[in-house]
């Protein structure tokens, strides 16, 4: 385990909650490999209408985050405009880039067919944990 490994976690809010207990089981196991910046994004209490800070304030500490992540893992199975931000983003900058996603979901070309993105699909939730702790090994 290395606490010291920073990983950013983006999943969809306003795009649809629908994948939600994933994204804490997702995250519940990030958590035993490293420490994750953004963890209320697989709350369940965290509704697609928000939080109660602001969207400015949203952004800069979502922006800062993923300055300081060493590898962002991005579950992409429900399309959201604020994930594919943040993947684009973290591009930019050359971060080490994880995207997760059930394999009978379509998924956008602009991340199915960037290479510079690892990406691991999924039949189950369980199937995805296992393939997680192989690349973290
Ligand atoms: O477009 P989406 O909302 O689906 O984008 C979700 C992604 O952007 C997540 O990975 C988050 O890190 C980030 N994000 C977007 N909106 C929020 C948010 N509340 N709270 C936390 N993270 C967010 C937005 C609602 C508020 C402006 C009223």
């Amino acid at each position: 385990m290395n606490k010291n490994l920073k990983i950013y976690f983006g999943g969809s809010i306003k795009g649809g909650r629908s994948k939600v207990e994933d994204y804490k089981k997702i995250v519940d196991y990030l958590k035993t490999v490293g420490t994750v910046l953004d963890e209320h994004v697989a709350d369940p209490n965290l509704k697609s209408t928000g939080e109660t800070i602001g969207p400015v304030e949203i952004y800069k500490r979502d922006v800062n985050w993923i300055n300081e992540c060493d590898i962002l893992i991005a579950e992409v199975t429900v399309p959201s405009l604020g994930v594919g931000y943040e993947i684009g983003y973290a591009e930019s900058l050359n971060k080490k880039i994880i995207c997760l996603y059930q394999a009978n979901e379509n998924l956008s070309a602009m991340i199915k067919g960037n290479e510079n993105i690892t990406q691991i699909s999924y039949n189950n939730i369980d199937e995805l944990l296992t393939e997680l702790s192989v690349y973290f090994k």
